[in-house]
């Protein structure tokens, strides 16, 4: 077992529950609760299959009951690393029953984030794919298996599909077998100020860090935005993003739209033409997208002839939305946008549909909590005044006070009072939104998928050509940013395929490779001896 995380102190944590805002009911209760108030509207929608509240219920009983059988049980952790598919909510839900912890991995991991995950968590079993996007998850599994060795915390791998030659990997199917609906009390007996899932960090180290998120706060975040969203039982989300993203998944994704009675609607990719699809098919009426698809979704819907009637709102976060596009993605939509300023630690800043068109365009929303605490601070952790750019810092009755298992990071990344360094740079305007004009943390975002710079610069190392490298997010049309590789090299520089071909074999996830690579004859350093990144991105020119 890891150290427990530090969590919030006890006056912070009875002001939440006396403000209503943490309600003392686990994700397993909750279902169950919500199953026996409509139990035939529909929760569920994965192409033709669907879901009513009541099926989902029966299928958490059955999924935690087959999880048992394995011996998994009360606090286990459980990565889960599915694609867009119903079964990553049955699988979440069936965890919850069970009071166990899922770890949300995204599909594009691999070998190292992977192990990596298992390791931190300390996870007894993963739940993957057969294959997915032309990439066979079991044998990723069996490597990470093979990894860990006998010692390791692992025990069993669940595989949705075909478990393949591997006979000790277990079916899903087999794990939802024959268990009586039902019969599970549906209290996991879990505490709800503890511990529900652990979320992965975009990351500044080596190793990127878990976010502890617990029944009560993960609850109120999701029901804040959803409040704010207008969330009710009419409510049909569209999930395009990867649903292990905090964004999909609460905020208010996938848990608002249920703890509103609504109904979730997967969608297997994020191309306009299935969205647009499902979007007519289903009467969509909310959706989230991250800034690199909203040219394309643009593109569609003022060319194509759909009916997207019942859009009433599209979000846009994870990365910086420039402006034009925020202007130009509405209208084309027939829809309202919404900018979304989150983070897996927790603090999630929306506009709000009732905003004026300026601010909508031109901010990244404000905080969704009155109790959500904001401080942007100049280099020495003073204040700053409205309009003056600073570093954010935050606390809140939904934004962790300590990472899984990382005491010594936590020295970091916090404050002695509580507050978590977001490394983001923001201007805070007097009607309290923030607009994001940087970051002080070594990450790539390219489009929203975070780059901790140092752990690609680790794993360029050994390549046998390369004898320094520093990683930079360089301004990017498509992306926002690109990364860019400045390599120091003994013979010649290996070029982009070779390099990402490298990180492959190291067990790298894709897209985590350099965009781009330069070779240079030293890194230039700044005065007190760091690599002078700001000096690396303004030698590369925009694309
Ligand atoms: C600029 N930078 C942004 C934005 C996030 C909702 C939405 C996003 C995330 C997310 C999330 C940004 N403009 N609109 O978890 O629930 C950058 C900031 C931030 C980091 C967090 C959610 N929205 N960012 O992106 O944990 O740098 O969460 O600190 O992946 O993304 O990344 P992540």
């Amino acid at each position: 077992m890891t150290e427990t995380p530090t969590t919030w102190p006890e006056a912070a944590s009875a002001r939440y529950r006396a403000a209503g805002h943490w309600q003392g009911v686990t994700f397993g209760a909750r279902l169950r609760h919500l199953a026996a108030g409509h139990p035939e509207r529909v929760a569920v929608v994965d192409g033709d299959r669907r879901w009513t509240y009541a099926d989902l219920d029966a299928e958490a009983d059955r999924i935690a009951a087959g999880l048992r059988g394995l011996g998994i049980g009360r606090g286990d952790r459980v990565v889960v690393q599915l694609p867009n598919r119903a079964e990553f909510v049955l699988v979440w839900f069936g965890l919850q029953r069970l009071g166990a912890v899922p770890v949300h991995a995204m599909p594009g991991h691999r070998r190292r984030e992977i192990g990596h995950l298992v390791r931190v968590a300390g996870a007894v079993a993963c739940v993957v794919p057969d294959r997915h996007a032309r990439f066979d998850h079991r044998r990723l599994m069996s490597d990470v298996r093979a990894e860990q060795g006998p010692d390791g915390p692992l025990r069993h791998v669940v595989v949705v599909g075909d478990p393949g030659p591997y006979d000790d990997f277990v079916p899903f199917e087999a794990l939802r077998g024959d268990t009586a609906p039902g019969t599970g009390t549906g209290t996991d007996g879990a505490d709800p100020s503890g511990l529900a899932l652990l979320l992965l960090s975009g990351g500044t180290t080596g190793l990127p860090k878990l976010i502890p998120r617990t029944h009560d706060d993960y609850a109120y975040n999701a029901r804040a935005c959803a409040e704010i969203c207008a969330l009710d039982a009419r409510t049909v989300y569209l999930a395009v993003l990867p649903l292990g993203f905090n964004f999909t998944f609460a905020c208010p994704g996938v848990l608002g739209t249920l703890m509103a009675g609504g109904t979730v609607v997967i969608a297997p990719d994020p191309s306009p033409q299935t969205a647009f699809a499902l979007i007519e098919r289903e009467r969509v009426t909310l959706t989230s997208l991250t800034p690199p698809l909203v040219p394309h979704w643009t593109a569609e819907a003022s060319a194509g002839s759909w009916d997207l009637k019942s859009l009433a709102v599209v979000q846009v976060g994870g990365a910086r939305l420039p402006e034009d596009q925020a202007c130009t993605l509405g209208p084309a939509l027939g829809a309202r946008v919404q900018q979304v300023f989150g983070m897996a630690e927790g603090l999630i800043n929306l506009t709000r549909l009732d905003d004026p068109e300026e601010l909508v365009r031109t901010t990244q929303g404000r905080p969704v909590s009155t109790d959500d605490e904001v401080l942007v601070v100049d280099a020495e952790g003073a204040p700053v005044p409205d309009g003056t750019v600073g570093e954010l810092l935050t606390r809140g009755p939904y934004t962790l006070r300590g990472y899984y298992g990382a005491r010594a990071h936590d020295r970091l990344a916090f404050t002695p009072d509580g507050y978590y360094r977001s490394g983001d740079l923001v201007r805070r305007l007097p009607t309290g939104h923030l607009v994001v004009v940087g970051r002080i943390k070594d990450q790539i975002n390219r489009g929203g998928e975070k780059i901790a710079a140092v752990e690609v610069e680790e794993q360029l190392l050994t390549h046998p050509a390369v004898t320094a490298a520093a990683l930079v997010g360089v301004e990017d049309e498509r992306w926002g940013e690109r990364s860019v590789a400045f390599v120091v090299c003994a013979g010649e520089a290996p070029g982009t395929r070779e390099v990402a071909a490298h990180l492959r074999e190291r067990g790298l996830a894709a897209y985590k490779a350099p965009d781009e690579i330069v070779r240079v004859p030293g890194l230039p350093l700044t005065a007190v001896g760091k690599v002078d990144k700001a000096a690396l991105a303004r030698m590369s020119r925009p694309a």
